[in-house]
């Protein structure tokens, strides 16, 4: 081992921050065996034996997006045959299907379309909220926020509140991609920039929503650019401590602009989730989301720093539309046996990380328990 891994591993055995350079050590000298293993040495510190998993369900309302960002498979033109937009009907089934499963929550995210008006997104949190209640919704990343901003000429804070009261619960952690912006002005110049997509964040903390984050990595980036972007990550949480869990997402290139580029393969996303783990000290949870890992990935990865692996998602399209072979959905036994395989504890939690009882369809949630 180096001197320099020697540092990191004596400064995280004593609970002292990393900082950039330490971050592009790891990423450059570390091997995989040292980065796992210091990684579960925070997540068991943290969490124990300990796997959290939820009953969820995947909505994305329309695919129409007017943004071309060119990792995006998901996206159809306003006038292209794969283009769709659901009914009132489509979306409130939805959440019936999503609450006769048991699901807690229900992930809403979609294109930002040409035509629709601003009050149509509004509409779709307030027909699943009327119809379910009990249902969270986590729902529209600041892409969306900034682009209802566009729309509607109003600050995003006042239609974060807007939208809190007609039932949003928190806010999905998409749209990050990578901030620096000799990457994100490459990939997706156009959409929300970095400095709007930490204000949106920053706002949803002030008014008490929490929310997620994210990473694309495995294209066009290098190690500097993740390192950077975990870091800003670092600092608002430090100002705010709104957020809940960070999602590394490994770029799947099939059917996007950038498909001559290879796909992540399994050392580098166990990498990714290490490295996360160590260098966002004040993230309580780094998850490993199965649909974008793989099953057996996900699994490995609540070794290397992964305390949560997402839920039974269901209906599952931006990943599945750029090429993934994971399956579409997962039983609640199906995630309860990857999790004990891999020597965990499953616990099944709210989008608040609230540990959920159940009896059968039944659920409640521990009123004794704060969120970790
Ligand atoms: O922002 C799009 C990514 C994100 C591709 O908050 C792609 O719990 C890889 O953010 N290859 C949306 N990634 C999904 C997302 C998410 C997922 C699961 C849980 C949570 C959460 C959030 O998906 C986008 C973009 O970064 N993405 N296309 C692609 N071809
Ligand atoms: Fe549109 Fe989102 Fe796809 Fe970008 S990633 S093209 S904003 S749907």
């Amino acid at each position: 081992m180096t001197t320099r891994l020697a540092d990191i591993r004596s400064k995280v055995e004593s609970g002292e921050r990393l900082s950039f350079d330490d971050g592009i050590t790891l990423e450059t000298e570390a091997d995989l065996f040292f980065l796992g293993d210091l990684a579960n040495l925070v997540r068991e510190r943290r969490h124990g034996r300990r796997a959290y998993y939820n009953i969820n369900e995947h909505l994305n309302p329309t695919n129409v997006c007017v943004y071309r960002c060119t990792f995006c498979a998901f996206r159809a033109d306003l006038k292209s045959p794969r283009g769709y937009v659901m009914t009132d009907e489509e979306i409130v089934a939805r959440a019936a299907e999503a609450d006769r499963l048991g699901a807690t929550e229900i992930h809403v995210v979609g294109g930002l379309h040409h035509q629709l008006p601003f009050e149509w997104y509004l509409n779709v949190v307030r027909i699943i909220h009327e119809a379910y209640p009990r249902l969270h919704l986590k729902a529209y990343t600041a892409v969306e926020w900034d682009w209802f901003q566009r729309l509607t000429g109003r600050p995003t804070k006042d239609l974060l509140a807007e939208f809190k009261a007609a039932g949003l619960g928190s806010l999905p952690g998409g749209g990050a991609e990578i901030f620096h912006p000799e990457v994100r002005d490459i990939i997706c110049e156009h959409k929300a920039d970095t400095e709007a997509w930490f204000r949106i964040h920053r706002e949803a903390h002030e008014l008490g929503l929490r929310s997620n984050a994210t990473m694309l990595y495995g294209h066009i980036e290098k190690p500097e650019h993740r390192i950077d972007h975990l870091l800003q990550l670092r600092g608002l949480q430090d100002q705010t401590g709104g957020f809940q869990t960070f999602i590394p997402l490994a770029f799947h290139p099939e059917n996007t602009k950038l498909s001559h580029l290879p796909k992540a393969g399994g050392v580098m996303d166990l990498k990714m989730v290490s490295i996360a783990r160590l260098m966002l000290d004040n993230f309580a949870h780094i998850k490993a989301y199965w649909v974008m890992l793989g099953v057996k990935t996900a699994q490995l990865a609540l070794s290397f720093g992964a305390d949560d692996i997402d839920g039974t998602v269901v209906h599952e399209k931006i990943y599945h539309d750029a090429g993934s072979d994971s399956p579409q959905q997962l039983a609640v036994e199906d995630l309860k046996r990857l999790i004990a395989e891999a020597g965990r504890d499953p616990v099944e939690r709210d989008t608040l990380y609230r540990e959920v009882w159940r009896d059968g369809l039944t659920w409640e949630v521990e009123r004794t328990t704060t969120a970790v």
